[in-house]
């Protein structure tokens, strides 16, 4: 039977099990939103297509989904490319569809034409162009193994409005078949023996878990690792929830802004085990002190990601799940008691901590009194800079996929739109933005589409009134020049939800923080929590730019 281009599209988004699409209409895909109005898909119209990518990428992130958004050609496709290239760079599986002008008319610098393939190629795991409507279904299946296979990513689909009116039979193949991609997944048992052994013979082993735990759904291989093996564990920011940080093993997060006991493991460990982390600058610090007495064992499903920036000794390519349950058979307990005893006394000396003293809010004791009332039982997403980095430090992750943040990119305004996709994805958690002040006025428009959809999505927003991890910088290292970085001229937050519908709350004393926290996480709204919170409070510990992960500065109460 034949049918429309638009209507294949569905039909194939359909097939692979499509439940929510993410999106904005124009001209280009005026076709394929008209075969969206009466298909069995829920289409959640945001408020920009930046809003759209992130809303799909924090559904992808919450639900191990492939997250979908569709946008108009030109403006909309560039609109996309932020959401697209945060995606990229954490590996998060999306297929992005876009219109495109006519066939006939592309390289004519037609009205609202922009080279979209040429554009996303950079920021993406691979890119099409449809120009035969005969080519769509198959497309599209090629399209959502390559987003969700291997090392994940976003997909980009260009399709050109006479390809989405155009008609043909559009049978969906029932396999993809793709003989130049072929992603491995079991694990070299021979590589997997070597790790084990090393792993059995190390006096001082580091496990370093990052974001491919999650995105294998490795956990429970991992936990089962560590246990077994007797091996304390740090975990990058996108490994956050990995592994519980409740756990005496846990030595919470490492790098730039992590804990100090986790930079001095990594700095005097014997043998660093890499799990789905692919070794970012954010992580390494000055490369050459990076892990200098380690042997490295790295675990990763992207050969390219192995020795780019360190030397490894034992390379893995394979599923970290695979490999750990292979790893795992061949490990054995190990004491190491002087080692373990090593970590208690940094933990004891160097824990995370802040001073809250003073009258100001602290931005460190609202996220503290959120894990109290939560217990971890919540979804954060967060914003980018010092909210992020308070957020990441002062909660306790136990569980995978509560902690959802724009890593390798660091993308303000990530946090609010991903908090809608996340929430669409697990309607009955508990959704809360940690925002900052200017991050969140980058995608705000997207309060219209939580209202809308009756989102209960909490938004904390710690206002410092500054930009304040560039403000951060520019006090330690700039002399205190704060040159623009004082948002001055910042909105009434409550009115501002007040007027898109939205319930918005301002705090200013310490003691009301619990209550508010308390009363407005019960609440059914979508809620602003404005928290004014020290103007000059900064993120320690921290490493300088540069500098060795061992030589941190700061955060002693
Ligand atoms: C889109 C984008 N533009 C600029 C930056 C650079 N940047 C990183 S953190 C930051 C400040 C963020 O301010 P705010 O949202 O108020 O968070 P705070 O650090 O004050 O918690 C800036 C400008 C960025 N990460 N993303
Ligand atoms: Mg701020």
């Amino acid at each position: 039977m034949s049918r429309k281009g638009s209507q294949i599209l569905i039909d194939t988004l359909l097939h692979e099990g499509v439940e929510i699409v993410f999106g904005y209409p124009g001209g280009a895909v005026i076709p394929i939103f008209d075969a969206l109005y009466d298909a069995p898909l829920k289409v959640i119209l945001t408020r920009h297509e930046q809003g759209a990518a992130h809303a799909a990428d924090g559904y992808a992130r919450a639900t191990g989904k492939v997250g979908v958004c569709v946008a108009t050609s030109g403006p909309g496709a560039t609109n996309l490319t932020t959401g697209i290239a945060t995606a990229n760079m954490d590996s998060i599986p999306l297929v992005a569809i876009t219109g495109q002008v006519k066939t006939s008319l592309i390289g004519n610098d037609s009205f609202q034409e922009a080279d979209t393939t040429g554009i996303m190629r950079p920021i993406t795991k691979h890119s099409y162009l449809i120009k035969d409507v005969s080519e769509l279904a198959r497309t599209v299946r090629e399209a959502f193994h390559i987003a969700r296979t291997g090392r994940p990513g976003p997909v980009v689909i260009d399709l050109p409005v006479d390809v989405t009116l155009a008609e043909c039979d559009g049978q969906i193949p029932e396999k993809v078949e793709l003989p130049g991609y072929k992603p491995r997944y079991e694990g070299n048992a021979r590589q997997c023996k070597l790790a084990a052994e090393a792993i059995n013979a190390s006096k001082r082993p580091v496990v370093y878990a990052g974001g491919g735990v999650l995105s294998s759904g490795a956990t429970a291989e991992l936990a089962e690792l560590v246990e077994k093996a007797n091996l304390p564990i740090t975990t990058t920011m996108l490994g956050l929830g990995c592994y519980p940080e409740t756990s005496e093993r846990s030595l919470h997060m490492l790098g730039m802004h992590g804990t100090y006991y986790a930079n001095y493991a990594v700095t005097g460990c014997d043998l660093l085990i890499a799990v789905g982390a692919r070794f970012d600058d954010r992580i390494t610090g000055k490369i050459d002190e990076f892990a200098p007495h380690a042997k490295i064992i790295h675990v990763d499903i992207d050969p390219t990601s192995i020795g780019k920036s360190v030397r490894v000794d034992i390379p893995v390519v394979g599923d970290a799940r695979n490999i750990l349950s292979q790893i795992l058979k061949h490990v054995k307990y190990v004491e190491r008691p002087e080692w373990f005893q090593q970590i208690v006394e940094w933990k004891q000396k160097f824990p995370l901590a802040y001073n809250n003293n003073g009258k100001f809010i602290k931005p460190q004791y609202v996220i503290e009194q959120l894990y109290e009332i939560t217990k971890g039982d919540v979804i954060i997403t967060t914003e980018v800079g010092q909210n992020q980095m308070w957020a990441a430090q002062f909660f306790t992750y136990t569980k995978p996929r509560t902690f959802i943040s724009s890593g390798g990119l660091g993308t303000m305004g990530f946090g609010f739109p991903a908090a809608i996709g996340a929430q669409l994805g697990c309607p009955n958690k508990l959704v809360v933005d940690i925002a900052g002040d200017g991050s969140i006025q980058m995608n705000i428009q997207e309060l219209a589409t939580a209202v809308h959809n009756k989102l209960p999505v909490k938004v904390i927003i710690l206002n410092n009134g500054y930009l304040g991890m560039v403000r951060q910088w520019q006090e330690l290292f700039y002399k205190k020049r704060y040159s623009h970085t004082h948002l001055a001229g910042n909105p009434d937050f409550v009115k501002l939800a007040e007027a898109y519908g939205a319930v918005g709350v301002r705090i200013e004393r310490k003691e009301d923080v619990r209550p508010v926290l308390d009363k407005m996480l019960k609440t059914k709204d979508t809620v602003f929590m404005d928290f004014v919170i020290d103007p000059e409070e900064n993120v320690f510990p921290m490493v300088p730019a540069g500098q060795a992960i061992h030589r941190m500065i700061g955060g002693m109460a």
